[in-house]
């Protein structure tokens, strides 16, 4: 680094001081913090994406400005690497470096001694592509963003505006495989991908309306333009965020998977219709109806993230049996994590796929999914996808030709190859998972309730316990059993054994300042309770904030 390239970042690092007593990591999804605590750390993830440009050939690198599904004061910032994928997990420690570095000299020598060490040749420009959600705080780290992409001095910073996260990661997906990257391309994508779909449904049958709740944040704005070129789907879309409601507050993918209740803007009014919502970027998607019987209570029939993956699961085996004994060669899999409610495992194991597991993050369980032709991925929350392996593609697509058009064979085959379009293979996105929730129900002529009934949910209850440290919580690698507090473990194995069909755990959440307590069991009542002492033992072993 020359002496003008160690004074631009001298400079610009004057006007984002960091903040006192923040130590920030990034974890399961990047840096997360309240918005007023974020300047120095989107500027300094600046910096970090113009470098992974550069150390990559100057491809383009995505840096995306959202807290997701956390209240709308919060803010984050996380990188998308070339491929669409989640920034390497071996540039984190560097992340956390310099995002925790207290003054502009020590900034200059750690980013000197990385930019040596990765043997960066800092002279050629980078580019990077910044996008934001609708947060309020998000134009203001944008101009940070901006400043520390271009205090690498070359680089370029390319505002593309209020976007999703799965939008952002496939625009840069797509300019790096030399494809057409624009917003509109992504929508053209999704709306050709879908047609073919639904022309290839062997009955068509009138199709009912969805209500879909956006969160009050960006996805709902996005499928309020793409339905806009869709006859196919009758959507009405809620909590748009222009009638006043707040981002993720009593709505919103988060909220209705962990509290299992309606979302605002939803009532007895609506029971029995098929409804979905989105998180507060639209990289979660689930689905719910109300029950009948509820007769003014707000409980809802939840079909998560689980239950997704299982209609998806369902459908490509299907299409596989249909291609015959080379499709049945496709190594199909799916990938969950231990948030994974146990009678979707086993429902999965029973059509005879692989099951494999991951820890909790998308990064790590779309790096599993890779190892399959297929690998379909899922957390309970609602975010995931599929996968497909090039050589399975081109295999597919070369089947095409030898199979006579109009035949069930070229037909099962175009429907992967369509499936495969519209479905993300950058990250999980809410928009393309509804598209293709919504085809494959209209191909089966299921209802939201016949959808439900694939298997039964064991109950669970999910709670956070706020506390004084929550790295004191340290896990083994699957994240299933407690190492450090000592002791907790055995405590918590004591619980679990009082009640049939125990499942629980701990895990420090790596997106919020919390303690997260899953627990599973034969009802809801133990479901409930075994939660409820878990987290009173995690209170009493680390001490409650
Ligand atoms: P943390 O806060 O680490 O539990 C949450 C989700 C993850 C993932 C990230 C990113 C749960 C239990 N955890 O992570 O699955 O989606 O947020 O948004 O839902
Ligand atoms: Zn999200």
């Amino acid at each position: 680094m020359d002496e003008t390239q160690i004074a631009s970042i001298l400079k610009s690092s004057e006007l984002y001081p960091i903040p006192q007593s923040v130590k920030l990591s990034y974890g399961t999804a990047g840096f997360r913090a309240d918005a007023s605590l974020l300047e120095s750390t989107v500027y300094r993830v600046g910096i970090l994406s113009s470098l992974r440009s550069l150390k990559l050939n100057s491809s383009t690198v995505g840096l995306m400005i959202t807290a997701s599904h956390n209240k709308v004061s919060d803010n984050g910032v996380k990188v998308s690497d070339p491929s669409g994928g989640m920034l390497s997990q071996e540039w984190e420690p560097f992340a956390d470096q310099i995002a925790n570095a207290s003054s502009p000299r020590e900034l200059v020598s750690l980013i000197k001694d990385f930019v040596e060490k990765e043997e960066i040749a800092i002279e050629k420009g980078g580019e990077v592509w910044l996008g934001r959600d609708t947060r309020p705080s998000g134009e203001r780290l944008l101009r940070a963003a901006e400043i520390g992409v271009r205090s690498v001095l070359g680089s370029v910073a390319v505002d593309v505006g209020v976007l999703t996260t799965p939008q952002l990661h496939w625009m840069v997906r797509a300019k790096n495989k030399g494809l057409n990257a624009t917003e509109s391309d992504y929508f053209e994508n999704l709306i050709t991908s879908f047609k073919c779909l639904i022309g290839l449904i062997p009955v068509k049958l009138e199709s009912s309306k969805l209500v879909l709740d956006g969160a009050n944040g960006v996805g709902g704005l996005k499928m309020e333009v793409l339905i806009r070129s869709l006859s196919d789907i009758d959507v009405e879309i809620r909590n748009t965020g222009r009638d006043g409601g707040v981002l993720n507050e009593g709505v919103g993918a988060d909220f209705v998977q962990k509290e299992k209740v309606v979302p605002l803007g939803f009532g007895v009014k609506d029971a029995g219709m098929r409804c979905a919502s989105f998180d507060g970027d639209a990289d979660r998607l689930v689905y719910f109806y109300i029950p009948s019987e509820s007769c003014g209570g707000d409980k809802v029939e939840l079909l998560d993230g689980d239950k997704i993956l299982s209609l998806f699961a369902l459908f490509i085996k299907e299409q596989l049996n249909i291609i015959g004994d080379e499709g049945k060669k496709c190594r199909l899999g799916v990938v969950q994590t231990a948030y994974a409610n146990g009678a979707s495992t086993d429902y999965v194991k029973e059509m005879g796929l692989e099951v494999v597991f991951a820890k909790t993050g998308v990064k790590h369980l779309h790096e599993k999914a890779e190892e399959f032709d297929v690998g379909i991925y899922f957390e309970a929350n609602g975010h995931g996808t599929i996968l497909f392996a090039e050589c399975f593609l081109s295999w597919l697509v070369g089947k095409q030709k030898d199979y006579s058009e109009g035949s069930d064979k070229h037909n099962a085959v175009s429907r992967l190859v369509a499936l495969s379009n519209l479905i993300n293979q950058a990250v999980g996105d809410a928009l393309s998972g509804l598209l293709l929730v919504e085809v494959i129900l209209q191909h089966m002529g299921w209802s939201v309730q016949k959808w439900n009934e694939l298997y039964k949910d064991l109950p669970s209850r999910q709670v956070k316990v706020e506390v004084l440290d929550r790295t004191a919580v340290v896990t083994t690698s699957e994240e299933t059993e407690a190492l450090k507090p000592l002791g907790i473990q055995d405590a918590i194995n004591a619980e679990i054994k009082k009640y049939g069909r125990g499942r629980a755990f701990i895990r420090p959440s790596g997106t919020e300042d919390v303690v997260r307590v899953y627990a599973e069991a034969s009802t809801q009542e133990a479901a409930d309770s075994l939660a409820s002492s878990v987290a009173q033992l995690v209170k009493s072993f680390l001490g409650s904030s």
